[in-house]
C-alpha cells in the first residue's frame, strides 16, 4: 500500500513541487492547483487588458508626439501580456470564451487599481512609476512559479513592465523638475496613486484565502505583505531623490528591522472597489464588453474559415 501510493500521481507531483521542477502543460495535476492557476493567470490577464483603459485615455492628450509614441507601445504591451497569460490559461483546459465570460459577468476578479481615473498626465508617470513598479515586484517573484508556461510568459513580461517603470518614473523626473504647478501635479498624482498601488498585492497575509495553498504549490513564491514591503522600501528613496512626499504620516526607516514602517491600507475602500464599486468600475467593464462585441465579426470569420478549411 505505501508503495503503491509512493508511485501515486500526486506523490510524483509532490516530489517534482519540492524539487523545483516545472509542471507542465501534458503533467499530471491535482485539481484544486488547475484550477487556482487558472484563478490567477486569467485574472492576472484580466488585469493587464483592462489596465489598458486608464492610460488609453491619455493617448490623444500626451504632451508631445515622442510622449504619445512611448505610450502608445506601452499600452501595446500590456495588451500583449494579456495574450500571453490568456494562452497559459488555455493551456490548462480553459477556453478564451469562458475566461472572457466570466470577466464580463463578475466572477473572475482584475486589479483593483484599474478602477480609479486618469485625471492628468501626471497619472501616466504615476501608473508607471508605482503601479508598473508594484506588478513587477509581484512579477519577478513569479518568474520562479511552479507552472512552467506561467513562469516563462513572466521573463518577457518582466522585461517589458521594466522598460515601463522607467518611462513612468522619467515622467514624474522631469515634472518634479518642472515649475510649481507641474511639481503640484506629479504630487497629486502620488497623491491619489500612492495607496491603491500598495492594495494591488491583495490582503494582509493572514486575511489572504489563497495565499497558504499557493505557497504550499509555489504557485506563489513570497507573501503579500512581503512583496508590499519590498515595494515600499524601493519606492520610497526614489520619491525622495525627486523631492516627493509619500502621503503616509505614518512612514519611517526602522533601523532595527531594516525596512520601513507605514501605515494602514483602508480596506473598506479595497473591499467596495474589488466587490465592483469603485469610481469605474462599471466604466470599465462597459467599456470591455462594447469592444469585445465590437470584435464579434473578427471571431466569426475565423470560425468560418475553420469550417471552410476542415
Ligand atoms: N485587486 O487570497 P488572495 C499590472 C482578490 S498586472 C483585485 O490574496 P491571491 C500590469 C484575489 O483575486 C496587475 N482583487 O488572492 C499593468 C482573491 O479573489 P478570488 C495584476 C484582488 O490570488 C500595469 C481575493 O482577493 N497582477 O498591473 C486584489 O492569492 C500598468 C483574495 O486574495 C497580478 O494579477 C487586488 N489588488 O493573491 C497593466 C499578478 N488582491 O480569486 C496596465 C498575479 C487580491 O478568490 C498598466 N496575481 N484580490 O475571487 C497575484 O500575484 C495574486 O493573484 C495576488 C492576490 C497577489 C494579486
Amino acid at each position: 500500500m505505501a508503495e503503491a501510493s509512493l508511485e501515486s500521481p500526486q506523490h510524483r507531483f509532490d516530489n517534482r513541487i519540492e524539487a523545483e521542477e516545472k509542471i507542465e502543460p501534458k503533467d499530471w495535476m491535482p485539481d484544486g492547483y488547475r484550477k487556482n492557476l487558472i484563478r490567477q493567470i486569467s485574472q492576472h490577464a484580466h488585469s493587464e487588458v483592462i489596465g489598458m483603459q486608464p492610460e488609453g485615455n491619455w493617448l490623444t492628450r500626451a504632451p508631445t508626439l515622442k510622449r504619445k509614441c512611448i505610450l502608445l507601445a506601452k499600452i501595446q504591451d500590456e495588451g500583449g501580456h494579456g495574450l500571453y497569460l490568456y494562452s497559459a490559461a488555455e493551456t490548462l483546459g480553459a477556453s478564451r470564451e469562458e475566461l472572457v465570460e466570466a470577466l464580463h459577468t463578475g466572477h473572475a476578479k482584475y486589479a483593483s487599481i484599474f478602477n480609479y481615473p486618469t485625471l492628468t498626465w501626471a497619472d501616466i508617470g504615476a501608473i508607471g512609476w508605482l503601479v508598473d513598479g508594484a506588478a513587477i515586484v509581484n512579477q519577478i517573484s513569479l518568474q520562479s512559479t511552479s507552472y512552467g508556461p506561467y513562469a516563462r510568459a513572466m521573463v518577457r513580461i518582466c522585461k517589458e513592465e521594466s522598460f515601463h517603470q522607467r518611462q513612468g518614473y522619467e515622467i514624474m523626473v522631469k515634472l518634479a523638475e518642472g515649475n510649481a504647478t507641474q511639481r503640484a501635479m506629479a504630487q497629486d498624482a502620488l497623491d491619489r496613486w500612492w495607496w491603491p498601488s500598495l492594495m494591488m498585492f491583495g490582503p494582509h497575509d493572514a486575511e489572504s484565502a489563497h495565499s497558504a495553498q499557493s505557497m504550499r504549490w509555489k504557485i506563489k513564491r513570497q507573501s503579500n505583505d512581503d512583496l508590499r514591503q519590498k515595494f515600499v522600501d524601493q519606492t520610497v528613496p526614489q520619491a525622495e531623490a525627486i523631492g516627493l512626499r509619500i502621503p503616509d504620516t505614518k512612514l519611517v526607516w526602522n533601523a532595527a528591522r531594516g525596512h520601513y514602517d507605514f501605515g494602514e491600507i483602508d480596506w473598506n475602500e479595497f473591499n467596495r472597489v474589488v466587490s465592483g464599486n469603485g469610481l469605474c468600475n462599471r466604466q470599465r467593464l462597459d467599456h470591455h464588453k462594447q469592444a469585445h462585441e465590437d470584435g464579434e465579426w473578427v471571431r466569426d470569420a475565423l470560425r468560418a474559415y475553420a469550417e471552410k478549411q476542415a
